[in-house]
């Protein structure tokens, strides 16, 4: 899969991808990372990208044919890939997104900075994304907040196995506890269960415990998890158990 971002700090997208897991799979060729410089799209001599606002107010707003320029110039190079703009006003980014995502041929993420963008560069775009109810200083912090997500998707990019399948989300619901060595840590034993050897046991302790942890932590996910018979009758146990307490 490629992806395209543009933005006025290409640098920052250098080390994050770097390292590890994303790192190795750039260099299998399993997806590109290319970070454009906005200001080669910029006119004049001083290659300006943004300007004041019409009507006045504080900061500044990113002007709109720079923009507009690199996003056709790099979607005639990556043809089938969705446009999207950054910011805190777009559709709230999630796990279904990042899924859906990792089927698109490449990706286009457009950073902005200071007030935001021209309203004109909107219909540019293909989807605008929010990764979360927070201003930060650029888009780019949150264009790597996706590529991260989409990218470990990608076929090959995780372990042989289907870890990415049996993450926190793919059904919906938070992951229950992990525990590795040692067995007694500062008083506390590895749950019984775990070491039994009974892989039934375990699968059952495991779906219980992810149940317990939304209900607690995220109640409002089990509304449309993925839960089946014994899913329900396990939940309905639980929350007498959690009214009792
Ligand atoms: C557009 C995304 C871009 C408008 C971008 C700021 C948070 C997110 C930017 C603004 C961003 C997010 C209106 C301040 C750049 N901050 N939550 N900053 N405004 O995904």
């Amino acid at each position: 899969m490629k992806f395209d971002v543009i933005t006025l700090f290409p640098q920052m997208f250098a080390s994050p991808f770097a390292e590890s897991i994303i790192g190795r799979a750039l260099h299998k060729g399993l997806l590109s990372i290319n970070a454009r410089y906005l200001r080669d799209w910029a006119q004049g001599r001083h290659q300006v990208t943004d300007d004041a606002p019409y009507g006045g107010g504080n900061g500044m707003v990113m002007k709109p044919e720079p923009l507009c320029r690199a996003i056709d110039d790099v979607r005639g190079e990556n043809p089938g890939a969705p446009v999207a703009l950054l910011t805190p006003q777009g559709r709230r980014f999630d796990q279904g997104e990042a899924r859906r995502l990792s089927g698109e041929p490449g990706l286009i993420l457009v950073c902005g900075r200071y007030e935001g963008f021209d309203e004109r560069v909107r219909g540019r775009a293909d989807v605008e994304y929010s990764i979360g109810d927070f201003v930060l200083t650029g888009g780019e912090l949150a264009a790597m907040v996706i590529i991260d997500a989409v990218a470990r998707l990608l076929p090959g990019v995780l372990g042989g196995d289907d870890s990415a399948a049996r993450d926190s989300f793919s059904d919906g619901l938070l992951e229950h506890p992990h525990y590795t060595r040692p067995v007694e840590f500062e008083g506390r034993r590895v749950p019984e269960v775990l070491l039994s050897g009974d892989h039934a046991r375990i699968a059952a302790w495991r779906r219980e415990q992810q149940l317990l942890r939304t209900l607690q932590r995220r109640p409002e996910l089990l509304e449309h998890a993925a839960l089946d018979a014994d899913d329900r009758a396990i939940l309905a146990r639980l929350r007498r158990a959690e009214t009792l307490t």
